[in-house]
């Protein structure tokens, strides 16, 4: 086995040709397919072989890497096509049930799945990271491969566990992300620039997010009046103050407001927690 071993690309949308562009770069005889023609001109004027079924595709290299739109597409492509003993790196976004669920189809010992943290551009840069679970041998044996891409983090042998950590990641994002829309609409709302307001938001994102080890200590303690900053109660009373705010500038607070309505419901009680005590209300049960 060469240190750069060679590689099937399954799957060239954005993602799936910023991986093969990567590991072409860094010197692995890469084979890649997709759906629609047309995708692939840039990859094989760069040493890449165009294959022209699935099956040529998964025939002509032992580590098969899959980034397909979601995993019934990779279900789909799949289907039919032996495997004969293939690894299979699925990069595609899905559920940890699905993960587990591949792996359990295509085999335990020869399936990886993978979250990539990072989006195409950044793909081989020092910010990208992947996260993997499943067959420690298959991640052994593909390694040369994964690492191009960014960091690789293998997390356990529970093939769930990768996508798990990605959509918690993803989750945390999407909070994040719902924030920073409502702070920029607010501000253009009021006639500010939002260009002139980001650098101030993102200031204090990057400032609140040192928040995260506390909170998750206190989660982890089941201790949410631990090491208190700045109390529910007293955040609770502030809220009125976001809302009606933005209702005043003709802004729907609706991408906050489901927090705010815990928030209120938690202080009721525990007003002396920190804001994690919330997560209490989150449990199904609650
Ligand atoms: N792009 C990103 O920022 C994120 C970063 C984190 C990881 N995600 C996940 O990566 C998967 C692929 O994402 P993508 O950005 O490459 O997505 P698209 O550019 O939309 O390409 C989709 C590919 O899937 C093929 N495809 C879709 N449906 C089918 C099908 N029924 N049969 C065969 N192939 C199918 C599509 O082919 P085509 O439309 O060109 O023929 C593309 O190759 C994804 O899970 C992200 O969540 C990306």
């Amino acid at each position: 086995m060469t240190n750069n071993p060679p590689v099937t690309v399954l799957g060239l949308g954005a993602m799936g040709r910023a991986l093969a562009r990567t590991l072409l770069a860094a010197g692995h005889p890469t084979t890649v397919w997709n759906r629609t023609p047309g995708k692939d001109d840039e990859l094989v004027a760069a040493g890449a072989v165009r294959a022209a079924t699935v099956a040529d595709a998964v025939a002509a290299h032992r580590i098969v890497l899959a980034c397909l739109l979601t995993n019934d597409t990779v279900d789909e492509v799949l289907t039919g096509v032996p495997l004969d003993g293939r690894i299979l790196v699925n990069l595609t976004n899905g559920t940890p049930a699905q993960a587990r669920a591949l792996a359990t189809a295509y085999g335990p010992d020869r399936y990886l799945d993978g979250g990539i943290m990072a989006v195409p551009p950044t793909i081989g840069g020092p910010h990208a990271f992947v996260l993997y679970s499943g067959s420690a041998p298959a991640y052994d044996e593909a390694r040369p491969a994964l690492e191009t891409f960014g960091e690789a983090r293998y997390l356990g042998a529970d093939p769930g566990l990768a996508a798990l950590h990605d959509i918690a990641l993803l989750s945390g994002m999407y909070g994040m992300v719902g924030g920073v829309l409502h702070a920029l609409a607010l501000v253009r709302a009021a006639g500010v620039s939002a260009t002139g307001f980001a650098p101030l938001l993102t200031r204090w994102l990057t400032a609140m997010a040192g928040g995260v080890g506390r909170y998750a200590a206190q989660l982890d303690a089941g201790e949410y009046g631990r090491d208190v900053v700045s109390n529910l109660g007293m955040q609770a009373a502030a809220w009125d103050n976001l809302t009606d705010t933005a209702r005043a500038e003709g802004v729907d607070p609706r991408l906050l407001a489901p927090l705010g309505d815990l928030m209120r419901r938690r202080a009721a009680d525990h007003p002396d927690e920190d804001l994690t005590g919330i997560v209490e209300l989150l449990k199904e049960t609650a």
